[in-house]
């Protein structure tokens, strides 16, 4: 063959390989999918995908990985704690940014998007806040007014940093309560009655008008039986209806994704019904804290693959589902782990009797597991009819 010839075969070759979009073989390691970073997959659909950062584990020098691939793996970032209340005001009226800024910073070097966790939450509040209500020293009037400037402080602070707010989290109650009859739940509930979510978006909106504001909460991944009484994800929709009737200026929900090997959890079609109804009502959507967690039998520890693998597969299972579904509803604008590495993971602090763990995509020696595997194969694999880009979000005024 002429040096010509080879070149025209070759062109051609390229441009099929481009309508196709696949890579030439010959282009080399760096096209071959498979050895691309989840967030580099991602950005064909659009997709964010982000994790949950670990302050410490971020600043440990002796533990490089996880520095490399928060920044690599990832599109956007949360912070695992340093944006909730205990940590940005200890002291009432003394802000302590610090770590927080250093999140921020580190996205804004790695190119990466930040979700706000979270402005009005139950847990993780100082202890000035809860036994100053609890003692009678603050009252409800102050107590109003302390969460407007706390949301008022923090919005504008990181003003134009901050891509999704959780701005509400986990404020209604699970069946497993009491009572058993969802309601809202919690210390804002309880002190302020339910008028605190409506005042919390207006406060954020006015502090930062371009950022997504979210409600967030764990377990609405999927309808139940559709009665609110027992139906978190129906409770939660109706009350974003109600927020939205009377003009309250919220953008998305947030289905959090924590899952558990023992549980039935979801197919991916219910899941993906679910984000349909909430991009009915106009809003964005996003998985934000993704994990599936396993029990730890004694066979586990000591490593009986026939206890291992089953957990493994049927984490990856669910993972996939969530992203799947995901990349099926264009509203659903970011897919958040809760932390990428069983080194760094809430799971087996949160979880001991019985002990539960391996709810990560990389093991504790940062290898990825089938779960990290099944997710970019899910990215590489979708594409048009079914998954399209995303349609992107404009805050609601
Ligand atoms: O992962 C967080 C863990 O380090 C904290 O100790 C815990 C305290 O409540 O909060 C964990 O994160 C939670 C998140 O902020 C809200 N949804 C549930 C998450 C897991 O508990």
């Amino acid at each position: 063959m002429t040096l010509r010839r080879w070149i025209a075969v070759g062109a051609v070759a390229v441009a099929t390989a481009a309508a196709l979009n696949v890579a030439p073989a010959a282009a080399g390691h760096r096209h071959d999918p498979a050895t691309q970073s989840l967030r580099d997959l991602a950005q064909r659909h659009g997709l964010y995908v982000g994790t949950a950062v670990d302050m410490a584990a971020l600043a440990n020098a002796a533990e490089p990985r996880y520095r490399e691939l928060a920044g690599s793996e990832f599109s956007t970032v949360t912070a695992e704690n340093v944006m909730k209340w205990e940590s940005l005001e200890p002291t009432r009226g003394t802000y302590n940014w610090g770590p927080a800024d250093e999140l921020v910073d580190f996205a804004r070097k790695n190119n990466q998007r930040v979700r706000g966790h979270v402005l009005v939450w139950h847990n993780q509040l100082p202890a000035w806040l809860t036994s100053g209500v609890a003692d009678g020293s603050i009252s409800k009037a102050e107590l109003r007014q302390i969460l407007r400037d706390h949301i008022t402080a923090v919005v504008t602070h990181f003003k134009g940093k901050i891509w999704q707010w959780d701005v509400v989290n986990e404020a209604v109650s699970d069946p497993w309560d009491t009572p058993s009859t969802l309601h809202y739940k919690g210390f804002w509930a309880q002190n302020l009655g339910p008028g605190y979510l409506a005042d919390a978006f207006r406060w954020a909106r006015a502090a930062d008008p371009k950022a997504l504001l979210f409600y967030n909460d764990y377990n609405i991944e999927a309808f139940g039986s559709g009665n609110p009484a027992d139906d978190k994800t129906q409770f939660v929709y109706d009350m974003v209806r109600d927020l939205q009737a009377k003009g309250v200026p919220i953008d998305g929900v947030g289905a959090q994704g924590h899952l558990g090997t023992q549980y039935g959890n979801f197919d991916t079609l219910q899941v993906l019904a679910a984000l349909r109804k909430f991009a009915g009502l106009g809003l964005a959507t996003a998985f934000t804290e993704v994990d599936v967690r396993s029990q730890i039998t004694d066979g586990v520890e000591a490593g009986d693959s026939a206890e291992i693998n089953p957990r493994l597969q049927a984490s990856a299972a669910n993972f996939s589902v969530l992203l799947k579904a995901c990349l099926a509803e264009r509203h659903c604008l970011s897919f958040t782990l809760w932390g990428f590495t069983d080194k760094h993971s809430w799971v087996p602090g949160a979880f001991s009797d019985p002990p539960e763990g391996l709810a990560t995509v990389y093991d504790e020696n940062y290898q990825p597991k089938r779960s990290y595997q099944e997710l970019k194969a899910d990215l590489i694999f979708a594409g048009p009819p079914y998954v399209l880009p995303r349609i992107p979000q404009r805050p609601r005024r």
